[in-house]
């Protein structure tokens, strides 16, 4: 029998889907590009079972991951949990064993020193699976076509740390996977790492370094010869995990800092730039070198974004305060001040989950997008889990400041973005861009296809999903050959 607690974070909006599937040839509105070929994943939070106790957090869930295969102007859909060892050993078992987020003392004393990943951040392809992410643990791999979980890897035991960030990025120039691990020598701990993996699966870079306080080290940039790691103070305390509250919390006592490294060197390098009005940066859309001057651009709030992890001193959540905005941070690797150069505003729309054409990371470059709140809009649906309701998919020109938007109408949502090049050398920007569009008062999601420089014309395609899919996280796609067997 399964009872989760009468609780906001399993209704509506956010009403659990718990469903593996396919969907072959699914209903099409428009003319779905006959040249998109390839796989867009994702992944949302979705508990097996319910919590331990009531008051469990949105991103405790475990991964569902969902794969839409496009080809030949069509798309199906496949939908597995990502069975990482906290899924396998509950399933085992009938019910949950985890406890609380990101506290293993609220655990069943049977599970004590298991990974507690639920693999519920992001998914890519990688190498010769696809890899699923949660900060917290170490790095899932899946079958990329059957979705079905092989398990954990330590990458041939080249890499036996507790924990693999959720925001890898791939360097355009060399295929490698570049990442950073944090919390890597046991819980709260200040040590993090910056590793770079080959598409062989080789580790050809790994350097450990410190952060100034424990925090969410959710994710960074790569820029040139450089790595940018943004901090913003969310930080926690063993008292936190002894009386069982909410792993993080935000400490406006706290500086919120940049630091930056070389990607050769052996991490001594790094710097910390501060930022002495705390700013709560979690996601990074770009990040480029220009000489000696790094650049980052991230939405940014005043106070913490996220309104289930609570201020440190108990100030209620404020909405305005914890708005998104997308702004550029600069530093100058050869200055003697440590502190952050610039903060300059980049974009007018309040938004997150910012993406580009990935084949730009790390470079300069002009295109961005990100989900947007219109404010001014109606909206007929219940809440959800951020902010404010994620109703516009706006696109950034960030060399000219123009933007453009487009509402999905008052009776739903948007989730994350994901650029698809027309071609492997097409122009950056040229393609385009899928998105779910939630409709919560009918309850089903469609998959809506952009033009990714036209997305103010609406989708040009949508594929009708039977179902509405749970807010989700972060998602890319696989161009065809990536997905041809090894
Ligand atoms: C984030 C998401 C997480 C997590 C920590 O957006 C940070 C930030 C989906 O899980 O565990
Ligand atoms: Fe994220």
């Amino acid at each position: 029998m399964v009872h989760f607690p009468q609780e906001g974070l399993y209704q509506d909006v956010l009403r659990l889907v718990r469903m593996e599937g396919d969907i072959a040839d699914i209903e099409i509105d428009g003319e779905i590009p006959a040249e998109m070929d390839g796989a867009f994943y994702r992944v949302h939070p979705d508990p097996q079972f319910a919590p331990r106790k009531p008051g469990d957090q949105f991103f405790n869930g475990d991964g569902m991951v969902t794969m839409f295969r496009f080809k030949d102007g069509r798309v199906s859909m496949k939908q597995r949990y990502a069975k990482t060892d906290k899924w396998k050993l509950e399933n085992e078992a009938g019910r949950a064993l985890f406890g609380s987020y990101r506290n293993p003392r609220t655990d069943d004393p049977s599970v004590i020193g298991q990974h507690r990943g639920t693999a519920n951040t992001n998914v890519l392809v990688f190498g010769d699976d696809l890899i699923a992410m949660k900060e917290d643990s170490p790095c899932l791999t899946m079958d990329k076509l059957t979705l079905e979980t092989d398990g954990y890897t330590d990458w041939s035991g080249q890499l036996t740390l507790r924990t693999f960030g959720a925001h890898p990025k791939i360097d355009p120039e060399t295929g490698n996977l570049c990442n950073i691990s944090y919390a890597a020598d046991g819980d709260l701990s200040r040590d993090a790492t910056y590793f770079e993996i080959t598409p062989d699966g080789e580790v050809v870079r790994f350097v450990r370094f410190e952060v100034p306080y424990y925090t969410m080290l959710h994710d960074f940039g790569i820029a040139g010869d450089y790595i940018v790691i943004p901090v913003s103070p969310y930080s926690s305390d063993p008292t936190v995990l002894e009386q069982d509250r909410p792993h993080f919390y935000y400490d406006r006592s706290l500086s919120a800092w940049m630091g930056v490294m070389r990607r050769d060197g052996d991490g001594s390098d790094m710097r910390w730039f501060e930022q002495r009005e705390a700013l709560c940066s979690c996601h990074v859309m770009n990040a480029y070198q220009e000489g000696t001057k790094v650049h980052l651009d991230t939405p940014m709030s005043k106070i913490g974004s996220l309104p289930f992890f609570p201020d440190k001193d108990g100030a209620p959540f404020d909405p305005e305060l914890a708005m998104t905005e997308l702004a550029r941070f600069t530093v100058d690797v050869t200055s003697n001040e440590d502190k952050v150069e610039s903060v300059t505003p980049l974009g007018k729309a309040p938004g997150e989950f910012p993406r580009i054409d990935d084949r730009m990371a790390g470079k300069p470059y002009r295109h961005g997008w990100m989900i947007t709140y219109d404010l001014a809009k109606p909206y007929n649906g219940p809440p959800g889990p951020f902010a404010g309701v994620i109703n516009t998919l706006t696109h950034f020109d960030v060399v000219s400041g123009e933007e453009q938007s487009w509402w999905c109408g008052p009776d739903g949502s948007i989730q994350e973005p994901c650029f698809i090049p027309r071609s492997k050398d097409a122009p950056e920007g040229d393609g385009w861009l899928v998105a779910l569009v939630d409709d919560h008062v009918r309850n089903y999601s469609d998959l809506c296809i952009f033009d990714a420089l036209d997305v103010a014309n609406g989708p040009i395609a949508r594929a009708k999903l039977p179902i509405r899919l749970r807010q989700g996280l972060h998602g890319n796609w696989a161009a065809a050959d990536l997905l041809e067997a090894a």
